[in-house]
This record gives structure tokens, sequence and C-alpha cells, in this order.
């Protein structure tokens, strides 16, 4: 029934002396609460925070599907040897009003170093000092594996391989009595990745993407290894949906300094549209059934020694998919994006 015609039905039946309540049920279906709410997806988010600015903002994503209640963001490891790589996760978690979010950062020193927008970490509150104060991401990471539930977790990986690799090497110990690449398994629902090319972008067949060339054995033993089903975003899908550099100047004024709009105009400033790589897969980590993104059929990834992401479709099912986006679903994308990245921190004051 029509809000309108329930006005005049019910204003007819107290004309006629009927309770509301008896118009109501005259002829109105029962009344059906909505269907609770799925629990929160439980994230693990691995991150080269520092390197592009992208990372960031799928940070501002992750913290704005927590406060909807859509997912919860257990741990932060990064893949990134820089002394304010932790320090500047934990002032993002801090703005958000989560500052008590764990955070492992690398100690790999052979990956990319330098930032440029790293150094906003001091302009804004938080409390870790140095990354070299987190304990190292395999630590981190079996902690909070081992107290999980089974087929509890969604790992994001939006960098090098370099943790999540070394993860699958890791021995038993006091977190869990099983190895690794076990614990993973046992654990793990789904992990998200940023890297690779699997559909052809400016004519390049072979494209070698950054995050796997940055720590090709990682790469190669993750994708060699992982037992759990991985749904990787391809460079190509960042690329489709760029960012709207209008949306940065705009839409982050809700405060006088917001760290992620201030990274944005450190790393690139606008007019600037940035490819929304690491958001894709936070976006299809935490809301996988929103019909944003198509998939490929099943298959295998491996990584070639040059770094190159190889994709075979297997008739009998495969560990691996890509996402896919046509024009319509890219439109759906940003938009999502762009509100969900901007979202004011839940109880800020205006
Ligand atoms: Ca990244």
């Amino acid at each position: 029934m029509k809000p309108r015609h329930a006005f005049l039905h019910i204003a007819l039946a107290t004309l006629c002396g009927l309770a509301t309540s008896e118009a109501f049920a005259a002829d109105a279906p029962a009344p059906t609460s909505p269907p609770p709410k799925a629990p929160p997806v439980k994230i693990i988010f691995d991150t080269d925070i520092g390197n592009d600015v992208d990372d960031a903002l799928a940070m501002g994503v992750l913290h704005s599907l927590m406060t909807r209640g859509d997912c919860e963001l257990l741990a932060v490891t990064t893949t990134k040897p820089d002394e304010l790589a932790g320090p500047f996760v934990d002032a993002i978690n801090t703005f958000y009003g989560r500052g008590d979010i764990p955070i492992a950062c690398t100690r790999k020193e052979s990956l990319p170093k330098g930032s440029k927008f790293l150094l906003l970490a001091d302009r804004y509150p938080h409390d870790l000092k140095s990354s070299a104060d987190t304990q190292e991401p395999v630590k981190l990471l079996r902690q909070i594996l081992g107290k999980a539930a089974d087929q509890s977790l969604v790992l994001v990986q939006v960098g090098f391989f370099s943790n999540f690799a070394a993860l699958l090497d890791s021995p038993a110990d006091d977190c869990s009595p099983l190895k690794g690449k076990e614990l993973v398994k046992q654990k793990v629902k789904l992990l998200s990745v940023m890297a690779g090319g699997f559909q052809t972008v400016n004519h390049n067949n072979h494209y070698l993407e950054y995050n796997v060339i940055k720590d090709i054995p990682a790469a190669q033993k993750l994708a060699k290894e992982w037992p759990t089903p991985i749904v990787w975003s391809g460079f190509e899908i960042g690329i489709a949906v760029p960012y709207p550099a209008v949306s940065i100047e705009r839409d982050y004024s809700y405060v006088p300094h917001h760290p992620l709009a201030e990274a944005y105009y450190l790393y690139t400033p606008p007019p600037h549209d940035r490819p929304t790589w690491d958001l894709t897969a936070v976006l299809y980590a935490v809301l996988p059934d929103r019909g944003f993104f198509e998939l490929s059929q099943p298959g295998q990834v491996t990584v070639e020694d040059d770094g190159f992401t190889r994709f075979k479709p297997k008739k009998s099912g495969g560990r691996d998919r890509f996402l896919i986006l046509n024009d319509v679903l890219a439109a759906r994308v940003k938009e999502a994006l762009v509100q969900l990245s901007s979202q004011p921190p839940r109880g800020l004051k205006p």
C-alpha cells in the first residue's frame, strides 16, 4: 500500500470508528522486519602504504565500511620499510576513532623506500612512534589467525607479496600448532589481491605489474602455494575507475586537515584522477555479492620469472578468478568508492 493511500485508508477507517490497527489488519500485509544484517567481514589489510596514495584512500573505504557494520578491520600489516609507515597507518586509524587496531611493519629492506606523504603522520594524532616499534608481520598474522574461527577471515593484499608469502612458511608456535600454510587453509575464506594484469591494457599483452615485480620470489611462492580462493584485481581494474579529483577538492573539507586528502595532494595534486587500484580490492573483499564486479571463470594464476601474471582457465574449476568491469559497473564502483572514502568518521562533530 502506498503511503498516501494508507493515509486515506486510515482517515476513512477512523471516520467509520475503526481503530487504526484494525484498519491495517483489514487489508495490509503483516509487517515484516528486515532480515538480520550479516556479521561484519573480518579483514586483515596488508599494504605498501607510502608508495602510492590509493592505499590511503583504501583505508578510508575500509573504515567507512566498518562504520556501516560491513567489516571489522582486525589488523594492518605493511610491506613498506619506512619508519613512518606504521605511524601513518596509526594516524589514519586514529582519525577514524580506531587507534587501537594492531599494526605490524615489515623489516624487509629490499622493498621500495621513499614516500611523498608518510611524513604527514606527524601532523595527526597517533601513538605509534616508529614502524620499528611494531612486531613482525608474520607474528601478528599468526596471532590473529590462531584466534580466528575457521574460514572466517578475508585477507586483502594491496602491496607486495612479502608478508603473506612468508606466512605460508611460518612454523608452529604458541599461536597455533599449525604451520603457516595449514593455518591459512583453516582460517582464511578469501584472499583479495590488487596485483597483476589479466585483461589487455593499452595493447600491452605482457604487462609487468608493480606489486608483483618488486618481490617476484614472494609473488611466485604465494601464487604457487596459497591454499584458499584468490580474487585478483588486476592493473586494468583500477585504471578503469579513476578517482575524480573533484571529490578530493570538495568531499574531504568537513575537517580543516584530512589525512587522505592531504596525502593525495602531496602524492599528485588535483587535477589528477588517480586510479583506484587498492580501493577495488577492498570493495570486493567486503561486499563480494553486491554486484559491483563480474568475475572471470575460475583458473590458475602463475607468476613467471619476469613477474608476468599468467591466468589459465580451468574447466574443472580453479583457485583464482579476476575482476571484470564494464562501463555501467565502473560507474557504480566509482560512485561507491567516492562516497565511502570520503565518508566522515563516526561521531565527528561538524
Ligand atoms: Ca598499494
